[in-house]
């Protein structure tokens, strides 16, 4: 969607994977979809580095309305849960120079049975506009999947729009419009809801990879495939898997939305989520989407093309993951030129998890990587100028 908004994939916080739809502040008061969840995660995303590391939206998911709209048909949300209401949150949320994103449905109802937007589609995006909401996620539950490739009104404020509905088409056995959704849409969803478990990312690793030639091109300023949320630092997986998701995150070019408890997190997981390096490949200006360039006896290869450029070569971001179940690290041994880097000026490689310096490699040099089981090596190579191999364009004036 051309609104001038996401021209790299969105960064920030999103209630989903880690608290559902939690609604019993009585008994959870720190857990439940409250004002006061969305307020905390606020601050810590300012007071502890994430802010700063480039995560800047503050997303609700589901559950935060009341069961009916008002008797006016305006939607409301939990009165108890949210008792100072949306703008006052919003207003919050800005004031720490942060922004606010909104959760909404296509259909009837949303995915957990609350209100949803069907009869109520422009009346209710002015709702979010005069809340100041920065970025509505729009479901397609109880909703028509041929029906949704109409896309979200204009209100006049820009908006990130984050579509659900080429998830629900596909389930629905149709071919999704990708004209259409990246012509309405600033993010979008391809697959699987994400879950706390392993299994579920390798099932979207997966599905990227054995789709690519289909998802890929969608893919850029403004218009991202989005693999859903980040469940780094949760329960479901270990440290090396983290570090996995991490980089093939960076590799999709995909939207990074956290979901855990940033509270509780450990530092461990709070640097990867924080690593400048790999935010910095996620975030590449060019926004190509990488692609799965080798899969063999479970070991794969991802690459992604990034800045900076010289001449008609690209610098690249290349990570290794082992899927092997045989439960040692695996080496991968493989020159330059077999990853596709073949640029005579040669590449500056190093690690982005562990200080690890390659220096200044041709495509002829041979790169050995030891992969953690489940896990991942993720180097970045930039081209080199070649100066130092051409004649001088500065000359000693006589
Ligand atoms: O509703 C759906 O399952 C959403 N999935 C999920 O992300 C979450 O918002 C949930 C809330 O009830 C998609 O948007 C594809």
């Amino acid at each position: 969607l051309d609104n001038g908004l996401a021209k790299t994939p969105p960064m920030g916080w999103l209630a989903w994977e880690r608290f559902r739809c939690n609604t019993d502040c009585k008994n959870d008061p720190d857990n439940c979809i409250s004002e006061n969840l969305f307020r905390t995660m606020a601050d810590i995303l300012v007071n502890e580095g994430y802010a700063r590391a480039g995560y800047e939206y503050i997303n609700v998911d589901d559950c935060w309305l009341e069961k009916e709209r008002s008797v006016y048909g305006e939607l409301v949300p939990d009165r108890t849960r949210f008792p100072r209401g949306m703008k006052s949150l919003s207003d919050y949320v800005h004031a720490r120079g942060l922004k606010f994103g909104i959760y909404e449905d296509y259909g009837n109802y949303t995915c957990a049975g609350y209100p949803g937007v069907l009869g109520y589609l422009q009346r209710d995006a002015e709702t979010f506009a005069s809340w100041d909401v920065d970025y509505v996620k729009l479901d397609g539950c109880y909703a028509h999947p041929s029906e949704m490739d109409r896309g979200y009104p204009e209100t006049g404020r820009p908006m990130i729009y984050s579509c659900s509905w080429p998830v629900y088409q596909i389930y629905a056995g149709m071919q999704p419009n990708f004209s259409l959704i990246t012509s309405h849409c600033n993010m979008w969803r391809n697959f699987d809801d994400i879950q706390d478990s392993w299994a579920s990312v390798e099932s979207i690793i997966d599905y990227y990879g054995n789709n690519q030639d289909l998802i890929v091109p969608n893919a850029g300023p403004g218009h991202w495939n989005d693999p859903d949320m980040l469940i780094i630092g949760n329960f479901g997986l270990s440290y090396e898997q983290c570090k996995t998701q991490m980089a093939i995150w960076a590799i999709l070019a995909a939207p990074l939305l956290m979901s855990v408890d940033l509270r509780t997190i450990k530092p461990e997981y709070k640097a990867i989520l924080q690593n400048r390096k790999i935010i910095a490949v996620d975030q590449d200006p060019l926004g190509i989407q990488g692609r799965r360039i080798y899969k063999h006896k479970g070991i794969e290869i991802w690459s992604r093309p990034i800045t900076p450029l010289f001449q008609n070569y690209f610098s690249y971001a290349i990570a290794f993951v082992n899927r092997r179940t045989d439960g040692t690290p695996s080496d991968v041994a493989v020159t330059l030129k077999e990853l596709g880097l073949t640029s005579p000026t040669g590449y500056r490689v190093e690690d982005l998890y562990e200080d690890v310096d390659y220096g200044v490699l041709s495509p002829q040099t041979k790169i050995k990587v030891k992969v953690n089981p489940s896990g991942v090596v993720i180097l970045r190579a930039d081209v080199q100028p070649d100066f130092p191999r051409r004649v001088p364009y500065y000359t000693t004036p006589k």
